[in-house]
């Protein structure tokens, strides 16, 4: 193996494994617990001028306007029940002009594709203890900073969904995988006809 050919080799490792671990950029949150409630804490909308309204869309226990990060202080603790499946998908409601003006758009938590203008609005950290801190972004198609409305959650835990080009390079790898075997496979062996009498 050539040293230009390991070189390349170890950088499409690298990007595939950034593509993986990508420090809670859109991941999914669930409860760790069905038994014990999830409690979300606002934190702080990071000098944002735009006003959000915090939801959470799940089909047992959609909750409408959790933290408002204009108007919410911080410190503020909701309690949003206990989950017994699914996702906890949150998302935020976006007024530029305020709650009085119009809505630009809502954002969800998870992959870029949920939301239109194809970008990512949340990250999700982990503070440990199944303790999760959720910071969103309120600008369309912009990776600014992601604390216009931020929020911790107990009972959570998040898991990565893997990005379009990390899922591109697993099928390109199952493809090829897919082509060895093939070669691979021997001859197949055939049976000598019968004699017909
Ligand atoms: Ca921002």
């Amino acid at each position: 193996m050539t040293r230009r050919f390991a070189a390349a080799l170890a950088a499409a490792a690298s990007i595939g494994l950034s593509g993986l671990a990508h420090a809670g950029l859109g991941d999914l949150i669930f409860a760790v617990d069905s038994n014990i409630d999830v409690v979300a804490t606002f934190e702080g909308n990071g000098g944002a001028s735009y006003t959000s309204l915090l939801f959470l869309d799940h089909p047992d226990n959609p909750l409408p306007n959790i933290f408002n990060n204009q108007a919410t202080a911080p410190g503020t603790e909701v309690n949003l029940g206990t989950f017994a499946s699914g996702e906890l998908k949150f998302g935020i409601e976006v007024y530029p002009d305020g709650l009085g003006g119009d809505l630009e758009a809502i954002y969800y938590t998870g992959p870029a594709s949920r939301n239109p203008d194809g970008f990512t609005h949340a990250i999700v950290e982990e503070l440990g203890g199944n303790t999760l801190r959720v910071r969103f972004e309120d600008l369309y198609a912009t990776n600014d900073t992601y604390e216009d409305l931020a929020f911790t959650l107990t009972n959570a835990m998040a898991l990565p969904v893997p990005e379009p080009r990390t899922w591109a390079m697993l099928l390109a790898g199952l493809g090829v995988l897919g082509l060895l075997g093939l070669s691979r496979r021997p001859a197949r062996l055939v049976r000598a006809p019968l004699p017909e009498n």
